[in-house]
């Protein structure tokens, strides 16, 4: 077990990264339902992050999307982040949106398209240089419909050379995340469709070059965890798109629909030594808040990854060693769910007041008067995609 004063260091360092997306209006291909308040350009996404950090005091990086968080002047858009106490986490590239890339954008066949798609990539480590960012994450909707439609190697062979112009383009302490997801918008066969793909092309790459895992973007029952530890073990996890899902890509939040399968993500992170900020390990977030407010669903968001973290640092390592070693199922099974079933929340609430905070953050938001400030003030807020 790792002790209180060390889990209590682990926890005050850790950082949940939120999306810009997640703070506008977003819904499903039938309706979106606008909410009072949203943002109505990427300064006010940052500010409403801004709001999740100071009151959660652990969300200090905010993703941005490109187009959709499109500026004229980056460098100022992360002085106004700098200014709110937040930084530009990753940049997320968006080539999925435009009519040009309805067969695929890196794996089209036309290469004039391919050029399009790359240079967008290109322009997204521009904005990398520009606002501080180090990480450029990459999600690709490439795929086809229809046995036959396109050749599925030649396709790998595209993806494989638009990712090293990428590559090569990086600079010295910037990395590539790459992205899985099982199904849609591809239907028949999805160009990087799991995290062997994903770790395969990032092999190829080289070391600056990582797998994502998105937690929505698996079959159901995947071992997740198991991706987790593997990846873990050669070095190529970059991070994690946290969000739940009872279906496919629901995007609901974290820890909504199965806790306990993020505590044992957390095991994995917490005995591989892969917490501290140094280990590189981005903790994002990729969610859609469309029914429920989304400031207080993200600081919920958040706090739930933090409370399944201090689970996991819970957990009594030393005996549950010993019983792995002497083969003692039961009681290395039971080590494991004593600590998923101790309430951590107390003592989070105590390490909040230490460090100033309000121990509910919830509470503290609602009675702050911001969602009220909001939604006088913001006429007219984004749809995330806006733009794009
Ligand atoms: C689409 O499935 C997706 O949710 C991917 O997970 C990306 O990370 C995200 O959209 C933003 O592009
Ligand atoms: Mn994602
Ligand atoms: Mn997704």
């Amino acid at each position: 077990m790792t002790d209180k004063a060390t889990a209590a260091a682990a926890i005050r360092r850790m950082g949940v990264e939120t999306a810009s997306w997640a703070y506008a209006n977003s819904g499903t291909r039938f309706k979106v339902f606008p909410q009072p308040g949203v943002p109505r350009d990427p300064y006010e996404k940052i500010d409403d992050a801004a709001v999740v950090n100071r009151l959660t005091g652990a969300a200090p990086t905010v993703a941005l999307h490109i187009p959709w968080d499109k500026v004229d002047d980056y460098d100022r858009l992360a002085k106004h982040a700098e200014g709110q106490g937040v930084r530009i986490g990753a940049i997320n590239a968006n080539v999925f949106q435009d009519d040009d890339y309805k067969l695929g954008s890196v794996c089209h066949p036309d290469p004039g398209v391919r050029r399009k798609a790359t240079d967008h990539l290109l322009e997204c480590i521009d904005i990398m240089d520009a606002t501080g960012s180090d990480t450029l994450k990459l999600w690709f909707a490439d795929g086809t419909n229809y046995p036959g439609q396109d050749s599925i190697r030649a396709r790998q062979d595209r993806l494989a050379e638009c990712l090293r112009e990428t590559y090569d383009r990086l600079g010295e302490r910037q990395r590539l995340l790459l992205e899985y997801k099982l199904f849609e918008p591809s239907f028949y066969t999805t160009d990087v469709p799991d995290w062997g793909t994903s770790y395969v092309h990032c092999l190829e790459l080289g070391p600056k070059a990582q797998v994502v895992i998105d937690t929505g973007h698996h079959a159901p029952g995947t071992n997740i965890e198991f991706i987790v530890a593997f990846l873990l073990r050669t070095g190529k996890l970059g991070g994690f798109d946290f969000n739940s899902r009872f279906y496919a890509d629901d995007d609901l939040m974290v820890g909504a629909a199965d806790p306990f399968q993020l505590f044992r993500i957390m095991h994995e992170i917490v005995s591989a030594d892969a917490l501290a900020p140094e280990a590189g390990i981005a903790f994002m977030l990729d969610q859609c808040h469309n029914i429920e407010p989304k400031i207080p669903a993200i600081i919920r968001s958040v706090l739930n990854v933090q409370e399944m973290t201090a689970k996991a640092l819970n957990i009594d390592s030393g005996a549950l060693a010993d019983a792995q070693q002497s083969g003692d199922v039961l009681k290395a099974n039971e080590i494991f769910m004593d600590a998923f079933y101790t309430d951590v929340r107390p003592w989070l609430a105590e390490l909040r007041e230490e460090q100033g905070l309000d121990p509910d953050p919830i509470a503290a938001y609602h009675r702050s008067g911001y969602a009220e400030k909001i939604a006088a003030d913001r006429v007219g807020g984004q749809q995330a995609g806006w733009g794009a």
